[in-house]
């Protein structure tokens, strides 16, 4: 969490140089739902989610340097600077993206988990939303269809109380997403998302009724981003104490909390996991930012020679 949260800072940072262009969404405190996640996941388990999409990856097992490269627009980004911050994409990760239509990737996140029904594999497909995108049709549509056919999928609404800049509770007659799951009878309910502990639990019974063929389950995970929706915020939607009174239960701090008050570690190793952390972040900056940009020629071969998808083959 502590190098996911420092990753982005960096982003940020790289993003005032103009480094890194274009849109990006922050992540920043919402880290105890994909590492919660994580947790529980084994491995032909699949994640898809929106645009705020760059340290999902990194938690499956995807190079940071080429995911930081990859918002940097360079050759050796994920998808060769092709897909940027929104569009992070690596399926042999088990990562499916990476999507900037809101809502877009919900009946996509289905489609994954009837796949591996049909074809009898094992796995379990993770489908991220946020609480804006809950009040898309697509939702539903995708919600019937997933429980009347018990497709192995867990539906997670990343709800950090707005959309844009629209709160929860402007956009529908209550608040409480997770009572969209009670008109199709599917097993649904609130998360602490600022306790990974808290995240995992939930995961592993949704994860694990997924996986013995009982279909999906709603969670409503209750987290928060500290950052603007995107890097052009103004944020005149919250106030600042609102965003204070959420990092006094901020995930990490909690977890280092548990940490040091069962001294599982000593400060010097916690201030070493720091250095860690930051050295790790520096080389991706530097990969990134030694890397070349790709060849013009790929613009062309990427629109009119896609048959077999050239441009992917170095992978
Ligand atoms: C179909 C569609 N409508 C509108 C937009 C513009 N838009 C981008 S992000 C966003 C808010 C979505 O909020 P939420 O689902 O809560 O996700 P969060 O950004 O909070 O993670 C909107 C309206 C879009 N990208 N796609
Ligand atoms: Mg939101």
């Amino acid at each position: 969490m502590l190098f996911w949260r420092k990753f982005e800072d960096k982003l940020a940072a790289l993003y005032i140089q103009q480094k890194v262009r274009g849109f990006l969404h922050l992540y920043n405190g919402q880290e105890a739902v994909l590492a919660g996640a994580l947790h529980a996941m084994k491995e032909n388990d699949k994640m898809i989610t929106a645009y705020r999409n760059h340290v999902q990856p990194i938690g499956l097992g995807v190079d940071p340097k080429r995911i930081m490269a990859e918002l940097l627009g360079k050759d050796t980004g994920t998808s060769r600077g092709l897909g940027g911050s929104m569009h992070i994409f690596s399926p042999e990760h088990n990562f499916y993206g990476g999507h900037g239509i809101v809502g877009g990737q919900i009946p996509l996140g289905a489609g994954l988990a009837f796949a591996d029904k049909y074809f009898e594999r094992d796995g379990v497909t993770l489908t991220y939303f946020g609480d804006g995108a809950a009040r898309q049709g697509s939702l539903h549509e995708t919600f019937n269809m997933a429980i009347n056919w018990k497709l192995p999928v867990v539906f997670i609404c990343e709800n950090n109380g707005y959309a844009m800049g629209t709160s929860v509770e402007r956009t529908a007659n209550h608040d409480d997403i997770w009572k969209l799951g009670l008109g199709y009878e599917m097993p649904c309910g609130p998360v602490d998302g600022m306790n990974p502990v808290a995240v995992a639990e939930a995961m592993h019974e949704a994860i694990e009724r997924a996986r013995r063929g009982d279909g999906p389950t709603l969670l409503d995970i209750k987290t928060y981003r500290y950052r603007g929706h995107s890097m052009s915020d103004a944020q005149h939607y919250r106030t600042k104490q609102e965003v204070e009174e959420y990092k006094k239960i901020d995930p990490i701090s909690q977890v280092l909390d548990v940490i040091k008050s069962k001294k599982y570690a000593s400060e010097k190793q916690i201030k070493e996991w720091d250095q860690e952390v930051k050295d790790k972040v520096a080389e991706c900056q530097k990969f990134a930012e030694e890397s070349p940009f790709p060849d013009k020629q790929l613009l062309y071969d990427v629109v009119y020679e896609q048959e077999d998808y050239p441009f992917l083959k170095h992978r």
